[in-house]
């Protein structure tokens, strides 16, 4: 078995030891990052299927979690290129009551590596934390995602607190995640939304096009 099939199968077994070396391993025998993420994505897929039809359990899922996390640890710094001029800073967060957090920092983890500056603030980040951080850190983008179809209406409610302290004209706001669609950003009044990371890079990246446009 390779370093690729090794590290997709630690995050389905929840190894994150396992995962962590065979992230190495693969980096040494010359996979590309972003390669080697796709493996652990397509574990935690494998791990979601199988959680859905109760093949797996809560315990066994953050167990995979906290391997894809290991695994993320050691690649990180493969994505990001410090060298390379920033195309534009973000703040992104989990919304409200949400505590999902793979698939959000795995969109933060691909924007650093698109040379965009990221500020995670982590999950149940409320409408005011959000505003706090645009203040804090003034940036180009807030992206925020959620799971729960009972966190969704906190995205509306960021919007609407961006508004109220005066900064929606500043940024633009960016959406995700499983149950949100473009329907749904759009009644939001969002200004994209993306299904996947490797969409949310390109969204990112034509919505900094469209602020150099505005600006
Ligand atoms: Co939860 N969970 N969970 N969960 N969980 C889901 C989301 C669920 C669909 C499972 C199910 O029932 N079939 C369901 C939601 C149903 C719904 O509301 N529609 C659910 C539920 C119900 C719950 C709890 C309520 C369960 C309970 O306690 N009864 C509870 C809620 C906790 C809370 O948030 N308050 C809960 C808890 C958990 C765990 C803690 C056990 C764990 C989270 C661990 C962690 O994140 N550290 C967990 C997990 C792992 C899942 C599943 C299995 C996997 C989610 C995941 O990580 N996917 C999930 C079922 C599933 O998806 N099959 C499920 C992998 C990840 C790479 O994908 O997050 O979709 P995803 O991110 C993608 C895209 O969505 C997109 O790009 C990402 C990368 O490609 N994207 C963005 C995400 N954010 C974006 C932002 C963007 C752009 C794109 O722009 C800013």
């Amino acid at each position: 078995m390779d370093a690729i099939e090794r590290i997709r199968q630690a995050v389905i077994g929840g190894d994150w030891e396992a995962a962590r070396d065979a992230a190495q391993e693969a980096l040494n025998d010359g996979h590309k990052a972003h390669f080697i993420m796709e493996a652990m994505v397509a574990g935690m897929d494998f791990v979601g299927a199988e959680w859905q039809v109760g093949n797996m359990f809560i315990p066994e899922v953050l167990l995979s979690a906290r391997a894809l996390h290991a695994g993320l640890a050691v690649i990180r710094p493969y994505l990001s290129d410090a060298e390379m001029k920033m195309r534009g800073t973000v703040i992104i967060g989990s919304v409200k009551g949400d505590i999902h957090d793979i698939g959000k920092s795995l969109v933060a983890m691909m924007l650093g590596g698109a040379s965009f500056e990221v500020h995670d603030l982590g999950v149940d980040v409320s409408p005011e934390a959000f505003v706090a951080a645009v203040k804090t850190y003034k940036p180009d983008i807030v992206g925020m995602s959620a799971l729960l179809t009972t966190t969704l209406p906190y995205m509306r409610d960021v919007i609407r607190s961006l508004e109220e302290a005066g900064l929606r004209e500043t940024v633009a706001v960016l959406v995700g995640g499983a149950p949100v669609t473009q329907k749904f950003a759009d009644s939001i009044g969002a200004d994209g939304y993306a299904p996947d990371g490797a969409t949310a890079v390109i969204k990112a990246r034509e919505l900094m096009d469209a602020r150099a446009v505005k600006h």
